[in-house]
């Protein structure tokens, strides 16, 4: 492993989730489909407890301080703040404000993510973003954000993930609402919550002005095909189109193609002022006659405790594709890997920022990198089962301890450089 550089004024911190971390909280679908018997979560585990963040918000910005972080990408839990249909509470916008002021004092800027994969109850309901109205209540909900918290919050990511939450919500059935859907359904999905992306752009702009800083956080992936024979080469390309491409276009522009549909029901235009890239492997694809495609990895590849391939060049390959086709800064809004031993998580994070370093020094501008994540936390379907921390968490004392790998991105955050040993 080679030692690397990165420009000044770079910024490293870490991302989570609301729900992933805060527990307590019952009103919205994830803690509902966590109750369900029997349980759809590996460990049988509730994001009811998570790492009890709600309770630790001083101890947690206090962590990150001693990470040496100077951005955090935090998600507000949208049933928290709008726990019935156009009703808004005043305690969680008191509870979230003061988190958030408690970050700048520490120095930290704060990134707020408006939709990280939990409805409230009430829209989920309605169906949440299988229809249009899902688009208008996003919208209603952002319009609240922005003039609640936009004087304490740095930048905004709208969405997070729109194709991983139609893939794995409606094609296959393992997250709310929790049974398959036909392709349609999960397109249609994907389609809305692009939109609700430029929805919640405009409207984020509109009360804060040109100043404010709003994109998205999409999922990117590397898709290869695991022969050269032309049938699984155009498997591969189509599942990147069909995946990830599309949806980044109506992302950016607001324009759909295919699958999602034709036009700009929202409007044409620049819809962000960054590109968030959240990044973690690659595929292999393999044309099947059964369902289109199957997905592997490369024989003897290293892996981490899912099975995911960790293939650091993808990283570097997703920032170039997405850049020349959008033109915006990249900023890497998550990054990181799942590993209970932490025993590669130090080398995944250091060949993961050299490709970002090599990027950086070639001019293009990657600007931020927020690892995922903080601390062990409710890692949805794997539940409390899959580790990805910088910080182990005792779920049961709720003790957090950094890991080697913590100390290392401290390292690096600090001095924006790490030499090899
Ligand atoms: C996602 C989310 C995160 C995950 C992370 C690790 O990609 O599903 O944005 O919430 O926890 O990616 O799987």
């Amino acid at each position: 492993m080679s030692g690397f550089r990165l420009p000044d004024g770079f910024l490293l911190g870490t991302a989570t989730a609301a729900t992933q971390i805060e527990g307590g909280e019952t009103n919205h679908d994830w803690a509902e489909f966590c109750g369900r018997t029997p349980s759809p979560i590996r460990d049988g585990s509730t994001c009811l407890r998570a790492c009890d963040h709600w309770n630790r918000v001083e101890e947690d910005v206090a962590l990150m301080g001693e990470l040496g972080c100077r951005i955090y990408r935090m998600g507000f839990e949208w049933s928290r703040l709008e726990p019935g249909e156009g009703r808004f509470d005043e305690e969680a916008v008191e509870h979230y404000r003061k988190e958030l002021s408690m970050l700048r004092a520490a120095g930290i800027l704060p990134m707020v993510t408006l939709f990280h994969f939990s409805l409230p109850l009430w829209l989920s309901a309605q169906g949440g973003f299988e229809t249009e109205r899902g688009i208008a209540a996003f919208a209603r909900y952002a319009d609240f954000c922005a003039r609640r918290f936009g004087d304490l919050v740095e930048s905004w990511a709208t969405v997070n993930e729109p194709n991983i939450y139609a893939t794995i919500g409606y094609l296959d059935g393992k997250w709310p609402p929790g049974t398959k859907h036909p392709m349609g359904v999960a397109f249609r999905v994907m389609r809305n919550l692009c939109l609700a992306h430029v929805a919640a752009y405009k409207t984020l702009h509109g009360v804060l002005g040109p100043s404010a800083r709003v994109g998205f956080a999409q999922h990117l992936r590397c898709f290869d095909p695991a022969t050269r024979a032309p049938w699984d080469v155009l498997a591969a390309r189509y599942i990147e189109n069909v995946f990830q491409t599309a949806s980044s276009a109506a992302l950016c522009t607001g324009r759909l193609s295919a699958p999602l549909g034709r036009g700009a029901p929202y409007g044409e235009g620049d819809f962000c002022d960054f590109f968030g890239i959240n990044y973690y492997s690659r595929d292999m694809v393999r044309f099947s006659v059964h369902g289109l495609a199957t997905m592997g990895t490369p024989p003897g590849c290293e892996k981490n405790d899912l099975g995911w391939e960790i293939y650091p060049e993808g990283l570097e390959r997703v920032v170039r594709k997405a850049h020349a086709k959008c033109g915006k800064p990249v900023w890497i809004t998550e990054n990181g890997t799942c590993d209970a031993k932490d025993a590669f998580r130090g080398d995944y994070l250091v060949s993961h920022l050299a490709r970002i370093a090599k990027l950086a020094a070639e001019g293009i501008p990657v600007e931020r990198y927020y690892h995922w994540t903080l601390m062990d936390n409710f890692e949805w379907a794997e539940g409390e089962s899959a580790r990805f921390g910088l910080v182990e968490t005792d779920f049961g004392t709720q003790r957090r301890t950094v890991r080697a790998s913590g100390r290392t991105f401290a390292g690096i955050a600090r001095t924006l450089g790490y030499d090899e040993p």
